[in-house]
């Protein structure tokens, strides 16, 4: 199966990918293929059995095409369009592991919100299930704005990927008992951690978070979000648990 790591830039996807692959290959014993989509990662904690920067990075797109960051990403997202065949010919999409790893770029636009990255996710349904991990930054539990904003980006990504997606608070271990209990809350009651948020900011967009909060309770996935630690590890057998269960239930034996 594929898991597909995604987020916001710094949400630990990057963090994510190296402690949870080295955590199921030691704890679970299975083998575990990565694959690097980012073209703005310079140094990479773990080693990618493939690696977009082989075809492009963003510093040589910005040199070569005189662009700022943005739109070499945008441009990036071009490229990876172009380079499509070749990627997916790379033995790592065809090779005998239990699980590929992908790492993404924290600028969504590049991949989840641009039509090559989608046509990218249908390709690799075709060879195998595909699982999205899709990272909130636990830093954001002390504005509970923030909190509530990243976790609807991850309902707003379902709908376009159509995809099982898993969402997971990373970073716990950075946060006090009172944010830690915000993120409990936003888990085990997103509709009631929504109403909260649109009390507290109320007028116009406070009503327009009571609309939100309809298509929250409506959309929200039957699995909770898992509170995760990149760093301590903390969740990491629960990430483990769930995605094994997605794995079973895709009926993926390769
Ligand atoms: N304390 C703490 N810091 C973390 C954790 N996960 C990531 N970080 C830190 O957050 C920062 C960003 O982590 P990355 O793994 O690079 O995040 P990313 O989502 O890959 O970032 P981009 O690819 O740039 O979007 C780094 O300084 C990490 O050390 C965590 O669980 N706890
Ligand atoms: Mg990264």
């Amino acid at each position: 199966m594929f898991v597909v790591f995604t987020g916001t830039a710094g949400s630990g996807k990057t963090s994510l990918v190296k402690a949870f692959s080295d955590w199921v290959k030691d704890e679970v014993k299975l083998r575990i293929g990565i694959v690097n989509l980012d073209p703005g990662a310079e140094i990479l904690p773990y080693k990618p059995d493939f690696d977009i920067r082989e075809y492009f990075t963003i510093r040589d797109i910005m040199q070569k095409y005189g662009l700022g960051p943005n739109g070499a990403f945008l441009k990036a997202a071009e490229l990876l369009g172009e380079y499509e065949k070749q990627i997916l010919r790379h033995k790592v999409f065809k090779a005998f592991y239990d699980y590929i790893f992908i790492d993404t770029p924290g600028q969504l636009e590049m991949f989840m919100f641009r039509p090559e990255g989608t046509r990218l996710l249908r390709r690799l349904e075709m060879l195998r299930p595909v699982l999205l991990v899709y990272i909130i930054d636990g830093a954001l539990a002390k504005s509970p704005e923030d909190l509530l904003t990243s976790y609807m980006l991850s309902l707003i990504l379902q709908t376009k990927v159509e995809l099982q997606v898993v969402t997971v608070v990373n970073k716990v271990d950075l946060l006090n008992e009172g944010e830690m209990e915000a993120v409990r809350e936003l888990i085990e009651n997103p509709r009631g951690f929504a109403e909260k948020v649109a009390d507290k900011v109320g007028g116009l967009a406070g009503d327009m978070i009571m609309d939100l909060v309809e298509i929250v309770e409506k959309y929200s996935p039957s699995e909770r979000a898992i509170p995760v630690s990149a760093k301590t590890k903390q969740g990491l057998k629960e990430l483990y648990d769930l995605v094994h269960e997605v794995y079973c239930s895709c009926g993926d034996l390769t």
